[in-house]
Parts: structure tokens; sequence; C-alpha cells
């Protein structure tokens, strides 16, 4: 694929943010959610690609919009046909009620490279690259916290582990802090918190838990992209999660299978891009300046060359040719 796509698809989760920021803390989710998949959508429609959404809003008849199987991109025809993975708005709660890291991502990979998830949980962990090879999801809790305090050099009691605060992570949780470890609990975003593992600065080492299974493909690219590890179990949490894998031609056997980094996302010629839309750990959220303008914060990766830029951009948003929404 080409290197300029970086660019270009820092566009496109730039428009997504600019346009759910403006709901910051309305109670307001279904409409952060619309404003950031129309915002998205509109400038995934000037991108030089041919391109599928195998991740996206859901199926057509209930997304009408970047739904699995939708065709985005103006590619003429010579461009690699690749495949896309969205989520314009991660975390709608969190900009509903302004809490941070929510953020607008894109992931995209050479048409059949990314696993096409159905929409239910899935269990995963995740570590930087220094704990690469580290981990092992079927271990015990504390055998993997103290893989990533030696891989990194840390006291078990320096590691930190951030995990979704859920019910269903009550027995994780015990153990994690019977193993010694300290813990970051998040309420919403699995992506953002997963990211965070690959940036020392943040002080988050290890993500581990159990959160929507199209979010871990979405992770999988960035963690890719960045040389760090993630597997993956699917782990569907009712009668209807398992009619939806089987659905999809997954067997018993399927489901049940450690999916490793490699199998999430299959090539190395990937990129990932994500736009803060409130503050979190690693992206500023999108700040109002003034006088029209607005600032984002992004940050792009290609796998091939392990590039990772920051972009800061200030938009003008009286000039804006796509879909900022006005309140
Ligand atoms: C997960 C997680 C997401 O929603 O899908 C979660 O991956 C849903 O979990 O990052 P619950 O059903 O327990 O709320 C997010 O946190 C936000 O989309
Ligand atoms: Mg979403
Ligand atoms: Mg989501």
């Amino acid at each position: 694929m080409d290197r300029s796509l970086s660019l270009e698809l820092v566009r496109v989760t730039e428009t997504a943010a600019l346009a759910s920021a403006a709901y910051m803390g309305r109670g307001d989710k279904e409409g952060a959610d619309q404003a950031a998949v129309d915002g998205m959508r509109s400038t995934f429609a000037s991108l030089s690609i041919k391109g599928t959404v195998v991740i996206g809003e859901g199926e057509l008849d209930e997304a009408p919009m970047l739904y699995i199987g939708e065709e985005v991109g103006c590619g003429e025809g010579e461009e690699v046909e690749v495949d896309i993975a969205v989520d314009p708005l991660e975390g709608t709660n969190l900009i509903a009620k302004g809490l941070p890291n929510a953020i607008a991502v894109v992931a995209i990979a050479p048409k059949g490279c990314l696993l096409h998830a159905p929409d239910t949980y899935m269990q995963k962990i995740a570590v930087g690259p220094k704990a690469k090879g580290a981990v092992d999801i079927k271990a015990p809790v504390k055998q993997n916290l103290e893989a990533v305090a030696k891989a990194l050099d840390k006291n078990i009691e320096d590691v930190t582990v951030i995990i979704q605060d859920r019910p269903r992570h009550e027995e994780m949780i015990k153990e994690i802090r019977e193993a010694g470890a300290r813990i970051k609990l998040f309420s919403d975003g699995d992506v953002a918190a997963a990211l965070a593992t690959g940036f020392e600065e943040t002080g988050v080492d290890i993500m581990m838990g159990i959160g929507g299974a199209p979010e871990g493909v979405i992770t999988a690219v960035a963690l890719k992209c960045l040389g760090g590890d993630m597997q993956g179990i699917l782990h569907p949490m009712s009668g209807e999660e398992v009619a939806r894998c089987r659905e999809m031609g997954l067997s018993e056997a399927d489901v049940k299978k450690v999916l490793s980094l490699d199998e999430l996302v299959s090539s190395d010629d990937c990129f990932f891009a994500a736009t803060g839309i409130t503050h979190g750990d690693l992206l500023k959220g999108v700040v109002y300046l003034g006088n029209n303008r607005a600032q984002t914060h992004s940050v792009v990766m290609r796998g091939e060359t392990g590039t990772i830029r920051f972009v800061e951009a200030i938009h003008r948003l009286d000039k804006s040719e796509t879909i900022v929404d006005v309140l």
C-alpha cells in the first residue's frame, strides 16, 4: 500500500473526531456516534482506495453507513484492494459524559488480512514491544504479570495493568491484586487502553480482560504497527452471540482457539490511525481554540516500516469541506 495513505487516514479520523467532539457532555451517545460516522464516511469518499468495510457499524439492516460489506473510497482500479476496520467513535459513553479516552479509529490492511470478527466479546491480552512474546492468554494472571515484570525489568509492584471496570473482571482483578501489581480501571474504550501499552510514557504496561471482538481486531493492527503483542479468544456471552459466530462459519473449536497477533491481522502492510476526541492517556482530545478553529491530536502508524507519527492539526471549521456537525 502507498505510504502516503498514512496522512490520508489521519484526515479520516480527524473528521470523525471533530464531528463528535461537539457533543461532549451532552449525554447524547447516539447523536455523537452518528456525527462521527457521517464525518468519517464523508472523508473516506475522497480517498483513492478500493476498500471494503469488514469491521464496521454492523450489518446493513442495522447500520445505514459504514456497514460491514460497504465499499468505500474513490479508487479507480489500480489501487490495492483493502479491508477496513472502523470505530468512528470508540467510547460513546465517554463522549456523552466528557470522560477521558474517547477516540476515532481506523485500521486498514490488504484484502483478506483482517480477521472478520463477529460482533461478540473477546478476551484479550496486550503488551508493548518490550514484552513481546512474554504473555500467554491461557496462563494464570500471576504468571503473565511476572513475565511482563521480567521483560520490562520492573518489580511486579511497579507493573501497571489496565482493565475495564466490569463485574465480569472481578476474579481477574482479584488475581492481579494478589499478585501485587498496580491497576488502572477504565470505564470504556479498550482500544485506547491497549494502545497505551505501546508507549512507555503512559505508564501502562499490560491490558487484559474481555471487551468487544471488533475492537480487538482494530487493536491488533495498532500493536502490529507498534511491534507490541496481543492474543485474543472469542468470548460469546449469550446464545445469540454463539449463533452470530456460527453464522460467520466459526465452529466451536474456532471460538475457543487462541488467536495470535498474526491471525488477527495477517500482514505487516497495515496502517492504523486514531484521533483523540476527549483527552486521554496517549492523545489529547479536540481543543476549541476560538475563532472557528479547533485543534486535533492524532497518531498514525505504518506496519511495514513501523513508523509512528503524531500529528497535531489546527482546523478552520468555517472552511471545512467535510461534514463537521453544527449542533
Ligand atoms: C467493549 C469495549 C469497548 O465497550 O466493547 C465495551 O471493547 C462493551 O462492554 O471499548 P460492555 O458491554 O460491558 O459495556 C467499549 O468500552 C466502548 O465501545
Ligand atoms: Mg463505535
Ligand atoms: Mg467501540
